[in-house]
């Protein structure tokens, strides 16, 4: 639990020993929750700003939506799941193996539902920080986990005449179950790992469906299977069995890592031969395929998976608008050709506001420096997860860890694994802070641009890439490398001051 202290009173009711902050409770705050509890630490908060666990799973529910990583690759290593209907689970199920890890490790209690966190700040007498919420709470917290997410907010596009759309406007992200699709005219704008998923999923239901496409994305085949309950039982009865299927699944995507991540044309042209034998096996009409053919190099933007989306293009209600948007009207889409695509309703698969690229609320820690300050020049902390100067404080899914071939939680794993041990030396020999080097940090990151040279995605515009074209998103390499650099915590790393005797320590006075 985290102390609490009233804003306006400022009085402190400290609830725990050593009080921990986890903000956000989607994967990475619940899989951080849960590490905690296993190691016997119970002095935990989340907050979360909506009123229900999940994070993007609970917020993308669009008709298709799924993961794009096989389940038992994408799922937390220490709970594992026997129980996936299949290899690319859809988002409900996903959304209730979470909902089912928070009954199982007796978590609700511990989250602070529809609670925004809008401001932290750290204090270097007490190694305490403050977290206020927009009730205008403030809680004490003597390690923050800053477990918030990086695709978060919903992007809408900067067309003119959005606001003036007289029909639905739906947003995958934020998808109104009450709006009937059935029999309208609909118009997808995106053509991104979302669109491949809402694209064929609603087409059989609609009248027409038009696809407005800016660029086109490579996509490679999924090769979906339904899990039979045989093969569920055998993989419950023998749990080495699942071990197995999630080391194969993950070596798999590390061996086919380079062809992803790396800037070597050969290898580029590997994956997009397979993806454009994929794109004839699934469209017939040449003059479509050469449409719907990129043109940037194989892994530039994410690769996208999917066994019918080109397909959906071969059915008579679908088409493909390739004329760039003008802007939006009363009645539909006007594109640059001077055509008015008259529709009912108008799906954004628009993507995200990219969360990484600024704090996520005023963080300030020591020397009242703020974290925006710090990120001026782009988002960077030490592999992703501290910033030097806000001590006590972990990103999880921060920084240059995001990965474009693998599943992001094996990241996430190794910075859950890095925090926890770190709170574990404070909360043991009672220091005050630990506190990244700046010359650690900033080696780490020098190393980390001065690899991006070697990967392929300054080559294409993308959300990977920030409006100066440098990429703080993801991680240049693979992803063993980062878990074996990022797993542990090296104490040598960072500076650790102790508590002063006479210092008051006001959160860990109860
Ligand atoms: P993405 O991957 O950011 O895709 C957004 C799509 O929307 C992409 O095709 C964009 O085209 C398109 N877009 C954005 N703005 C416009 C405008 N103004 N006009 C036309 N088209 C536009 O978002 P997703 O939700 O699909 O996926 C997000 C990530 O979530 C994904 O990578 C996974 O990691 C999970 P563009 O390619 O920029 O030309």
């Amino acid at each position: 639990m985290t102390s609490k202290t009233s804003a306006a009173s400022g009085k402190t009711t400290a609830e725990g020993d050593f009080p921990i902050a986890i903000i956000g409770a989607g994967f990475g705050g619940i899989g951080m929750a849960i590490q905690l509890k296993k190691a016997g630490i119970e002095s935990f908060t989340i907050f979360d700003r909506a009123g229900e666990v999940g994070g993007t799973w609970r917020d993308n529910t669009y008709p298709g939506a799924a993961c794009d990583v096989p389940s038992h690759a994408y799922s937390l290593s220490f709970e594992p799941n026997p129980k996936w209907s299949r290899k690319y689970s859809p988002a409900d199920e996903i959304q209730n193996y979470i909902l089912g890890l928070v009954d199982k490790w007796k978590l609700r209690g511990r989250i602070r539902f529809n609670t925004d966190i809008v401001g932290a700040s750290f204090d270097d007498t007490t190694g305490a920080w403050t977290i206020r919420t927009g009730d205008g709470e403030d809680f004490k917290a003597r390690v923050v986990i800053s477990a918030v997410g990086g695709l978060v907010d919903p992007a809408y596009p900067d067309i003119p005449g959005i606001e003036s759309f007289e029909g639905k406007k739906i947003h995958t992200a934020r998808w109104d179950h009450d709006y009937d699709l059935r029999g309208k005219r609909v118009g997808v704008i995106g053509t991104g790992a979302s669109a491949v998923q809402v694209v064929p999923a609603i087409a059989p239901e609609v009248a027409e469906l038009e696809v407005f496409q800016r660029t086109p994305a490579w996509v490679v085949p999924k090769r979906d299977a339904v899990y039979s309950d045989r093969l569920k039982k055998l993989l419950a009865r023998f749990p080495v069995l699942l071990r197995i299927s999630r080391a194969f699944k993950y070596w798999t995507s590390e061996l086919l890592g380079p062809m992803i991540f790396l800037d070597a044309p050969r290898l580029s042209a590997v994956g997009e031969k397979l993806s454009l034998a994929h794109l004839e096996s699934q469209v017939k009409d040449p003059e479509l395929r050469r449409k719907l053919r990129p043109e940037f190099q194989f892994g530039c933007k994410r690769v996208l998976v999917s066994d019918e989306y080109w397909a959906s293009f071969e059915r008579g209600n679908v088409s493909l608008e390739c004329e760039a948007i003008d802007e939006i009207r009363p009645r539909g889409i006007h594109t640059r050709d001077g055509a008015l695509h008259e529709l009912d309703a108008i799906v954004f698969a628009t993507g995200f506001e990219l969360g990484l690229a600024r704090a996520p609320f005023p963080v300030v820690g020591r020397d009242g420096r703020s974290l925006d300050e710090s990120w001026a020049e782009g988002a960077v902390a030490y592999k992703g997860m501290t910033v030097s100067g806000f001590p006590n404080w972990f990103i999880l899914m921060g920084p240059n860890t995001g990965p474009g071939h693998t599943s992001v939680l094996v990241y996430t794993e190794a910075q859950i694994s890095h925090a926890l041990q770190a709170i574990r030396k404070l909360r043991d020999e009672g220091l005050k802070f630990v506190d990244i080097r700046q010359e650690v940090q900033d080696r780490y990151n020098e190393r980390i641009q001065g690899r991006m040279k070697y990967m392929v995605w300054p080559n294409c515009s993308s959300w990977y890439l920030s409006k100066d074209g440098s990429n703080h998103s993801l991680y240049p390499g693979f992803a063993s490398e980062y878990v074996v650099s990022a797993h542990n915590f090296h104490p040598e790393e960072y500076q650790i001051a102790e508590l002063d005797a006479d210092a008051g320590h006001e959160a860990d006075a109860a």
